[in-house]
């Protein structure tokens, strides 16, 4: 079975799947070790690694990068956020053959224009394509992917560039007539009230796919309750817990003179050595090295 197939068949049997970001193969481990059904190639978190924002300045070919090396360390699936595609529908016809070829089960592509600037950054400049021209760019995914099980996620900012719940419904159910397999409907607003409007404000049959980064306190159950969300994205949680546990470490090992302190609240070396599978590379030592 393909991860493709995996992926549709768990979100089929548990009714919501749990993807978490992952910006470097070692994130893709934890995750993996902390039982989420996926992994999200998250373009927010590659461009924090970086030290960039999120504005479409990592290259197609960076990403591309990273996500290879992440589906060769987990058996996870994966959902490559591809922003706006890398330009038009014949950029999205190149970026489709690129992602499949490098291990993605999935790709979400947003409505934005390109250069994209990222969601939820305060007075954002959120420029939205033509419907017709985003519908061209999942029909133009759609008839390029080779399995049929890897995922078209269409991904609508409606709510993002303050146009709202109509525009969003009316664009989500466009893109879903183009042949998107699931839609993601994003929100910047601290309260998951926009979302659990638009939920039961959507007819369609296509599922819905949520980020819940602004609005925390949307949780499975809550999510369970709508009935027509299968997919949870935890989006930026990988950059702002390794970010959270070093701006820690790194500024008491300042305030102490030392590492006299911190030493015990960090894993060893030896767990270090499980995640890289140094046992594997010990026993292929000892077999072949003559
Ligand atoms: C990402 O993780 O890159 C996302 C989610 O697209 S967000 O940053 O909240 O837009
Ligand atoms: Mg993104």
């Amino acid at each position: 079975m393909t991860k493709a197939k995996h992926l549709r068949t768990r979100m089929a049997e548990r009714g919501l799947v749990h993807i978490m970001a992952a910006h470097s193969p070692l994130s893709a481990i934890l995750a993996e070790d902390a039982g989420f059904d996926g992994l999200w190639a998250s373009g927010f978190e590659l461009s924090a690694l970086y030290g960039l924002p999120d504005m479409s300045l990592i290259s197609m070919t960076q990403h591309l990068d990273m996500l290879r090396a992440i589906a060769g360390r987990s058996s996870l699936p994966i959902v490559a956020d591809i922003d706006t595609g890398y330009g038009n529908a014949i950029n999205v016809i190149h970026a489709i053959g690129e992602y499949e070829r490098a291990g993605a089960s999935a790709v979400v592509i947003e409505d934005k224009t390109f250069p994209k600037v990222t969601s939820l950054v305060a007075g954002g400049r959120q420029e939205l394509l033509r419907i017709e021209e985003f519908q061209g760019k999942i029909e133009a995914a759609v008839a390029t992917r080779q399995d049929s099980d890897f995922l078209v996620i269409a991904r609508t900012e409606a709510l993002i560039a303050d146009l709202g719940e109509t525009e969003a419904l009316t664009r989500a159910a466009a893109y879903a007539e183009a042949g998107a397999d699931m839609i993601l409907i994003h929100s910047k607003k601290k309260d998951p009230s926009e979302i659990e409007s638009f939920s039961r404000a959507w007819r369609e049959t296509v599922p819905l796919v949520v980020v819940p980064n602004a609005y925390p306190e949307l949780d499975a159950e809550r999510v369970k309750a709508l009935g027509n969300i299968r997919m949870m994205i935890y989006g930026n949680y990988g950059i702002r817990a390794a970010v959270t546990a070093m701006q820690d470490v790194f500024k008491r090992i300042i305030a102490n003179g030392g590492v006299q302190n911190v030493y015990k609240d960090i894993v060893t070396v030896e767990e270090i050595f499980r995640l890289q599978d140094m046992a594997t590379t010990k026993a292929n030592e000892h077999r072949y090295l003559r």
